[in-house]
């Protein structure tokens, strides 16, 4: 052991599944820049990793084909009684899961190294950070850790005796036999893959694959599952949200917590250059918020992670030139193809494909070729500090004061550019009822709708319609101090299926605009569906856009959105009676907004 823990429940846990797998080795990790680089020379022996001559100590890896993203059917919500992991979650009893998983567990590590992994959520000391420690037998895992969050020994320090930390055990699945040849992705198949979390006791269990939120346990799995059911009882938020601040060209700042569900350009809009001039935008989080009510009264939000684990496929200078910035150098880039100069390539990159390149199979690939060379999730994982947008405040013990709540989703229809809530209740029903048509990036039938809570229909480690009931809770005890909540579609397309809005930097237009409402500076019409901009309060100088659009995506057509009451009305008896009374009371002002 490096370093002693003097935290007696840490080192007896250690023990205790160093017994249960039996890796060859035990290694706490110290978090430095010498542990980081002899594991990569260890993979790239070992033919795991490919150094990239083209990006400074950057590297890539191949996932096994069966391991290319998150398994939803694979994930379980562990409560006492079903009814608490509610209808959005996969639920087994807390003793036969964790019986199906011991034996699976059971000698999982042979021939592999077991390593430590004490990292914070939040940065460390801060009053709103937590520690975790994860215990994987994966070095990609370790490294992809050391960027996404703060690990290390400085963590075990924080850590006192008798301190609470959550528990994270992580195994590829994959022991080695004395002799075996290893695989460069070791995982276990589909049916042996569980991602567990038994929320009473705050203990996370996955087991079979390596990939993303399955393997890097402090972000979806702690930082949203186990986070938001902590957050529930302890009265503060755990949210899938990005948090940016905008800086109004008279200096005043704005903080904006968004969440939309996958594929609607999360990370584009968290790294958002404002294309009005005199604006300015910083990036905070792109993906998690944790929030708790200061002393103010007011919101105050962090980002627990240190890292983006960002989609490549798409990302461009176009799309997003700060992720783009951000992923030049001491990134780990996955499932990307290889070009023949020793870079990387995707698809959507914004440059010409390579003539020849080894797509992310391993396999020759050129222009043409029936598959696509990266996998679509193909991801980058860089630090967060090297984005050219980060915000200075970005790790703010106390974080940032939030006065704005984004909601949206992908609608080729019916939804109008921006919409904001009629009060909070309203703006809980627009979260709670947020939908977004499918892509090829995600999985499912593509262009079919999908209700997505919050976008945490997959995140939320508890009964949702208990979630709804919080998020009603914080409203009341914000009170006027809460942030004003808007609902957006970037996504409108004309009856040919041309956009109606050009997105990206031009969606600062439609924040600025939120921006003059917090202020009270402009007045908005109010619609069966909330408060809408006239169409000239949005401001277009320097945008070529025909007026027809901006009438079309800022027209409110009540036949339309009378027609998605039923599919509302289903979504919500999902929930059955433990769905809130005031989202009841929500969808029927709204019948009667549109039928009146
Ligand atoms: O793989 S992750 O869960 O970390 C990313 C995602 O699916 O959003
Ligand atoms: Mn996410």
């Amino acid at each position: 052991m490096a370093y002693e823990a003097k935290n007696r429940k840490l080192r007896e846990w250690v023990e205790e599944v160093a017994t249960l797998c039996h890796p060859d080795e035990v290694h706490w990790c110290d978090g430095s820049k010498a542990e980081y680089d002899l594991l990569m020379a260890q993979m790239v022996a070992a033919g795991a990793a490919i150094p990239l001559e083209k990006r400074r100590n950057s590297f890539l890896f191949r996932s096994d084909p069966s391991d290319v993203a998150r398994v939803e059917d694979r994930t379980y919500i562990s409560t006492p009684n079903e009814e608490d992991a509610g209808p959005t979650n996969n639920w087994v009893a807390e003793d036969e899961l964790k019986r199906t998983m011991l034996n699976l567990y059971e000698g999982c590590m042979r021939g592999r190294t077991l390593y430590v992994i004490p990292f914070s959520m939040g940065p460390l000391g801060s009053p709103m950070a937590k520690i975790g420690v994860e215990i994987t037998d994966s070095p990609y895992v370790v490294c992809n850790m050391q960027i996404m969050t703060r690990i290390g020994e400085k963590v075990v320090e924080a850590l006192g005796e008798d301190d609470e930390f959550v528990p994270c055990l992580h195994s590829i699945g994959a022991p080695l036999e004395p002799g075996e040849e290893d695989v460069p992705w070791p995982c276990a198949p589909m049916e042996k893959k569980y991602i567990s979390h038994f929320t009473r006791e705050n203990l996370i269990w996955s087991f079979g694959s390596g990939y993303g939120g399955n393997a890097l346990l402090g972000k979806k799995c702690f930082a949203l599952r186990i986070a938001s059911a902590m957050a529930r009882r302890e009265g503060w938020m755990a949210e899938h949200m990005l948090i940016l601040r905008l800086i109004s060209p008279k200096g005043r700042r704005y903080h904006i917590a968004a969440a939309f569900p996958s594929a609607c350009g999360k990370t584009n809009l968290a790294m958002l250059q404002p294309a009005i001039p005199g604006w300015k935008a910083e990036c905070i989080g792109d993906d998690i918020a944790w929030m708790k009510i200061g002393p103010d009264g007011r919101l105050y939000a962090i980002n627990p992670e240190a890292g983006f684990f960002g989609v490549a496929p798409g990302t461009s200078y176009q799309s997003n030139p700060m992720a783009m910035e951000t992923c030049k150098e001491n990134t780990i880039l996955t499932n990307c193809a290889l070009t023949d100069d020793g870079d990387i390539w995707w698809e959507g990159m914004g440059v010409p494909a390579p003539a020849h390149a080894i797509d992310w199979k391993g396999r020759d690939w050129s222009p043409g070729s029936a598959e696509p060379a990266a996998h679509p999730n193909a991801r980058f994982t860089a630090p967060a500090a090297q984005c050219p947008a980060i915000s200075s405040d970005w790790e703010k013990p106390d974080g940032v004061p939030i006065d704005i709540f984004i909601f949206g989703g992908r609608r080729s229809g019916v939804v109008p550019l921006v919409t904001e809530a009629l009060d909070w209740d309203h703006g809980v029903f627009l979260g709670a009822t947020a939908s977004s048509e499918t892509t090829a990036a995600n999985i499912g039938e593509v262009g079919k709708l999908r209700r997505d809570p919050f976008a945490m229909q997959p995140f939320c480690g508890y009964n949702m319609a208990d979630y709804f009931q919080h998020w009603f809770e914080m409203g009341d005890r914000l009170g006027d101090k809460a942030p004003r909540i808007f609902y957006v579609n970037w996504f409108r397309k004309t009856a040919e299926g041309e956009w109606l809005w050009p997105g990206y930097g031009d969606n600062s237009r439609v924040l600025a605009w939120m921006c003059e409402r917090v202020e009270g500076e402009v007045e908005a019409g109010e619609t069966p569906i909330g408060y809408l901009p006239g169409e000239s309060d949005l401001d277009l100088g320097g945008l070529d856009l025909p007026p027809e659009n901006i009438h079309e995506l800022l027209r409110v057509d009540i036949e339309a959105w009378r027609a998605e009451l039923p599919d509302i009305e289903q979504h919500f008896a999902r929930f059955g009676e433990r769905l809130p009374a005031r989202l009841r009371d929500q969808l029927s002002g709204l019948r009667e907004r549109l039928e009146g």
